[in-house]
């Protein structure tokens, strides 16, 4: 057990439907079509509180698919993690292999105007994200004293008074365990902050500048992971920030908000 966010079958039922209204492209409404996203809660202004969830959460709503969020059940999870959906009475799990078989299903390219080389620039950056940033990332909510305060009380606030004491104690020391398996936990504080400047100027440096897109002009399947961890990153008010000399770098700021104001209007 790794995480980021919380376990949602501790979180109240609030299945919410979700029909995208952007402007342009087909819009698929058959209720057999309905996909269910199994995810748990948003923190801090931000769609989710995993990046993972909040991945797949701009893939549906860039590609106007209908989904209803549900709850997150890690009995029900194919792979005991957040997110995954039921689709047609099947459940699948893991952001990617469910925005494969979306794409799939419902003939979505969003990759389709990309040259083989961006879409390679596009993976690596996408599995550095996911693979890399994402435990360093988990490791400054979790595994810092002062910044697992202010996670605990987002994450765990819903709970029942005694449940709330305990259960994020336990999850935290599962969680810590893993982070030293994983090896994030043997660094320093200064050292994964000089790795997350790598993976971040990276990022920076590989960015178009012609486009409000990672790629230019038109999203792309990286900008659902990219965007999910930069607002993950910089939007968290932890009291030990991480990453805070990226926060008020300008083209992650107006990536942020360009994302946000093209497929998230209701957040905030
Ligand atoms: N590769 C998976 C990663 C998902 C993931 O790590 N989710 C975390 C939340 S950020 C989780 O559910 N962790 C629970 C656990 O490890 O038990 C994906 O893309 O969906």
């Amino acid at each position: 057990m790794i995480s980021l966010g919380i376990p949602g079958i501790l979180q109240k039922t609030c299945p919410k439907k979700h029909t995208s209204k952007n402007k342009g492209t087909r819009h698929f409404m058959h209720a057999t079509q309905t996909i269910s996203l199994y995810q748990g809660p948003a923190a801090w202004g931000t769609p989710n509180a995993s990046p993972f969830c909040t991945k797949l959460l701009c893939f549906l709503n860039a590609a106007k698919l209908p989904y209803e969020i549900c709850n997150f059940d890690p009995i029900k999870a194919p792979k005991g993690k957040m997110p995954y959906i039921r689709y047609q009475g099947q459940y699948l799990g893991d952001s990617q292999l469910i925005i494969r078989f979306l794409s799939q299903e419902f003939h979505v390219h969003m990759d389709s105007h990309l040259t083989d080389q961006q879409k390679a620039i596009g993976h690596t950056c996408r599995r550095m994200l996911e693979d890399g940033t994402y435990f360093q990332i988990l490791w400054s909510r979790w595994g810092i004293d002062a910044n697992w305060a202010v996670v605990k009380k987002a994450y765990f606030a819903s709970l029942p008074p005694v449940v709330r004491t305990i259960l994020p104690e336990i999850l935290r020391k599962a969680v810590k365990r893993s982070a030293f398996g994983q090896g994030v936990a043997r660094h320093s504080f200064e050292e994964l902050e000089t790795m997350l400047d790598e993976d971040m100027s990276a990022l920076s440096n590989l960015m178009s500048k012609s486009g409000p897109y990672f790629h230019g002009n038109q999203i792309s399947e990286v900008d659902c992971t990219l965007y999910a961890f930069l607002s993950s990153l910089l939007c968290a008010p932890l009291p030990v920030p991480f990453g805070e000399k990226w926060k008020s770098h300008r083209p992650f700021k107006d990536y942020i908000h360009h994302m946000e104001s093209t497929y998230f209007l209701k957040l905030k």
